[in-house]
């Protein structure tokens, strides 16, 4: 089942050209019984039958062999967090993972214990197996490899980092069943576009999918020292949002002027100021959330401020820290990628109220 559904579409082709590869293992050849059989009767009675530990523990240990190190094993099952984007960007920064697919009524729950490291649903229904869950999860995470989805682009974090939905998208006739496209996307004005498009992807999440907007964060991006760090500033923003606003506080202008971020907003401020000594003074929060990142260069890492005197710091400006990272401003795309996802991951566990795109 596996091996037909990839070989089609994007990832057949993928696979095809070397970028990814898909193996996979047959617990039924790992059998402890001559009929092939790797199922039994559940201890305490009851339907259905229970997969038994050493077939799926002979199964497993064949697949990491395979691997280079110590891989992820995902056990697919109902009795999970549900996938989510940030979950498939955490495992597409894997080398190897292995994927495990259940049949029956499950698997023996010792073995779960010493090989799973995660559990993986993809929604709050039942199927007859794993594998169409092992599926959604290899073609979500493949979209992050590089080349995958053809040309240079992998997956540019599109959309769901922000915990938005996509914008509605439109192109030629420009008139069609006498409906209009929005006039603003003929405006050639790019940056009136992208804020129709926020307005439009926050508007279309509140009917859609209400309970992402608790997740939603506008990020604004501050940052000041050299022009390098500038240049990380954007790298790093661009893998935390969509929709981030970068501000380059070196100017004395902007420094000068009261900017008050609301309790949905994030500040991502971005400096190679460890001592903390020229922050922006009048950058203020209202029950905001704030991460920051000193940008060193490799052999600068050691900052003369300490962690709690920094979120002390924020936390009178009307900050709550959602982190304090030191990263290398020359550090490779991967780097900043997971340091992006780290970031993400810690904002959106600070609870907050209403949002700023409400009106
Ligand atoms: Cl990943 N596996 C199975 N067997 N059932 C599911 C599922 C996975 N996700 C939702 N239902």
């Amino acid at each position: 089942m596996i091996q037909d559904a990839v070989q089609n579409s994007v990832i057949g082709r993928a696979i095809r050209n070397g970028i990814i590869s898909v193996d996979t293992v047959c617990i039924r050849d790992y059998s402890v019984n001559k009929h092939g059989r790797v199922d039994d009767y559940p201890y305490g009675g009851g339907a259905g039958m229970v997969m038994e530990a050493e077939p799926v523990y002979q199964a497993v240990q064949h697949a990491v062999k395979q691997t280079a190190g110590h891989p992820r094993v995902i056990y697919l099952t109902p009795q999970a967090e549900v996938l989510d984007q940030t979950k498939v960007e955490s495992l597409a920064l894997e080398e190897d993972l292995i994927l495990l697919c259940g049949h029956y009524e499950g698997i023996d729950e010792r073995v779960l214990q010493e090989v799973v490291t995660d559990y993986v649903s993809i929604g709050d229904y039942v199927l007859t197996g794993g594998e169409l869950g092992a599926l959604v999860l290899i073609d979500a995470v493949s979209r992050f490899v590089p080349g995958v989805l053809g040309n240079d682009t992998s997956a540019d974090f599109e959309s769901m980092q922000d915990n938005l939905l996509e914008y509605p998208h439109y192109t030629r006739p420009e008139v069609w069943h006498e409906k209009a496209v929005p006039p603003v996307l003929l405006s050639g004005d790019h940056k009136k576009v992208e804020e129709w498009r926020y307005q439009e992807a926050v508007r279309r999440t509140e009917e859609r999918r209400p309970d992402l907007l608790l997740k939603a964060r506008r990020i604004v991006c501050a940052w000041y020292g050299a022009e390098e760090v500038g240049v990380f500033a954007e790298a790093l923003l661009s893998r935390v949002s969509r929709y981030g606003e970068l501000l380059n506080y070196n100017r004395n202008a902007l420094r000068k002027k009261r900017r008050e971020l609301s309790d949905r907003d994030l500040l991502l401020l971005v400096t190679d100021d460890a001592a903390g000594e020229s922050v922006p003074e009048k950058l203020l929060g209202s029950h905001s959330s704030v991460a920051v990142v000193i940008a060193g260069s490799a052999d600068c890492q050691d900052s003369e401020t300490t962690t709690e005197q920094m979120t002390a710091y924020w936390e009178k400006k009307g900050f709550s820290a959602a982190g304090i990272y030191h990263a290398d401003v020359n550090a490779d795309a991967i780097k900043i990628t997971e340091l992006a996802l780290e970031i993400r991951m810690n904002a959106v566990k600070q609870p907050s109220g209403g949002f700023p795109g409400e009106t």
